[in-house]
């Protein structure tokens, strides 16, 4: 048995931390371009500390990513050498609409993207396209505050009519919005959202979080009127929530957290707002405003397909038990005693990946992606450039086993599989370019130095096989 023939293989970047080149072209600068590296990212990427512009005090590095506005026919010939039928990839929408608000798109931008496309077709990759990967104008934060404002949700569609239009004969597949769960985490990254003191930072969330969710709805039903073969999925942070212990509290807290995250979910994939969130946004005292009409949106449009990233599962204890805290992904979560960590404490725990799929499954019945998963490393290369990764290998490997049994032996429905980070870019997180996910390393250091020369890790050639194998050899 084994993976389907059709299994979509490949990996999976965003604009914003691997093109660079965020004055060329006409492109506009967003929220993305604004967060900095260094002790402050923090602070802004949650919407506590409010950067607009770009100051002469920290360092941006979205503003060269790895350069791959100037490389991209190279990685692309990269990403084919390596057999990837797919490559996931996010428009810059400031790209397209530079301020966000203006009525006639940027040619040069829609340009750009389409020769990627054009790349794309030449190796026989399927290009997966995020429309929003974190980016929000920032003509439109300083004008409507982001995705607080109903006005986004008009932004948004003149965005995706516009690709879904000039992109037909190219893409197929989309996904409306990046781990879109993260705007309860990192509100600024997520949708441009800033807080002013003493503001019910929860209403404004969930109030951006409903824009987001009527917006990716109608794209769904624009995508499927301007072209009846588009599938489109949403996209979401995943892993398992796992409760501490067998107490009932933390049973229970662990529930709560799981839906959570499967609220935004529930909306896109079963078209309407599951009661537990009613109940619960209703006892904080939080009511979205929602329009007439909102609700026959949702129901008539759910998603095609479920996507999701997964890096780890989630350990949760009751508020008040005195659990080590792990990292992992912007949530915060309890140290899981039987795993071990990645450098940057992120636990690894493979089986973990296959009760997410069953777990997604189980809730949804349709047909899942796995859109993101990788090991952020410091890799050490050689004077050529190559490195040694078995880590990542052995991570790889053991998610990819995981896989293979929750398709082969527990049935799920799995179109794909993209690892992030295939080529080395910038960390959402931390901004670093010292944690690296690629098969390939590009010469670039935290301090801005490096050539952005592109070289093979042992990876590369691992992969490779992978793929030609359908799955099957993974030594
Ligand atoms: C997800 C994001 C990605 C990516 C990844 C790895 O949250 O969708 O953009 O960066 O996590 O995280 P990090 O870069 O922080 O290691």
């Amino acid at each position: 048995m084994g993976f389907p023939d059709h299994f979509l293989w490949g990996g999976a970047t965003a604009a914003n931390q691997c093109e660079g080149g965020i004055f060329e072209g006409g492109r506009g600068l967003a929220n993305v371009d604004v967060c900095p590296a260094g002790t402050d990212r923090g602070a802004v990427i949650t919407g506590k500390k409010k950067m607009l512009a770009m100051d002469g005090e920290h360092v941006y590095p979205a503003a060269e990513g790895v350069d791959l506005y100037h490389h991209f026919r190279e990685d692309i010939r990269l990403f084919g050498e390596m057999g990837f039928r797919v490559y996931r990839l996010s428009i810059a929408w400031t790209r397209i609409f530079p301020a966000g608000d203006e009525e006639e798109p940027n040619e040069e931008g829609l340009r750009f993207y389409e020769e990627i496309f054009k790349e794309c077709r030449k190796y026989g990759i399927e290009p997966l396209v995020t429309i929003c990967h974190f980016d929000c104008p920032i003509g439109l934060i300083e004008k409507y505050g982001g995705w607080r404002s109903r006005k986004m949700i008009g932004f948004y569609l003149r965005l995706c009519e516009v690709l879904f239009v000039r992109y037909r004969e190219y893409v197929t597949h989309w996904l409306t919005f990046n781990e879109i769960n993260m705007i309860l985490h990192a509100p600024f990254l997520g949708a441009g959202l800033c807080f002013d003191e003493g503001e019910n930072e929860e209403q404004v969330k969930y109030q951006a979080a409903h824009h987001e969710l009527v917006a990716s709805a109608q794209a769904v039903e624009l995508a499927h009127r301007v072209n009846p073969e588009n599938k489109v999925g949403c996209m979401f942070a995943a892993g398992s929530a796992y409760p501490y212990s067998c107490r009932p509290e933390d049973v229970w807290e662990a529930m709560l957290t799981g839906q959570e995250n499967y609220f935004f979910v529930d909306v896109q994939a079963r078209g309407s707002y599951p009661s537990y969130m009613v109940c619960r946004l209703k006892k904080k005292g939080i009511f979205p405003v929602m329009e007439p009409g909102d609700e026959t949106i949702l129901k008539s449009h759910p998603v095609d397909f479920v996507a999701f990233s997964y890096y780890n599962s989630r350990c949760i204890a009751a508020p008040g038990s005195a659990q080590k805290e792990a990292a992992g992904n912007l949530f915060r979560s309890a140290k899981n005693p039987y795993l071990k960590c990645s450098d940057w404490g992120w636990p690894i725990d493979p089986l973990g990946l296959r009760i997410t799929l069953n777990e997604v499954y189980d809730r949804y019945q349709k047909p899942m992606f796995v859109v993101e998963n990788g090991f952020g490393a410091v890799d050490k290369p050689d004077a050529g450039g190559y490195v040694e990764d078995d880590y990542r290998i052995d991570y790889l490997r053991e998610h990819i086993r995981a896989m293979k049994a929750a398709v082969e032996e527990d049935g799920v429905d799995l179109m794909g599989y993209t690892v992030w980070g295939c080529i080395d870019l910038v960390s959402a997180s931390s901004g670093e370019m010292r944690k690296r996910y690629g098969f390939i390393y590009v010469d670039k250091d935290d301090d801005g130095n490096g050539t952005y020369r592109r070289s093979k890790k042992k990876s590369f050639e691992w992969y490779k096989k992978v793929i030609a194998s359908n799955g099957e050899c993974l030594s």
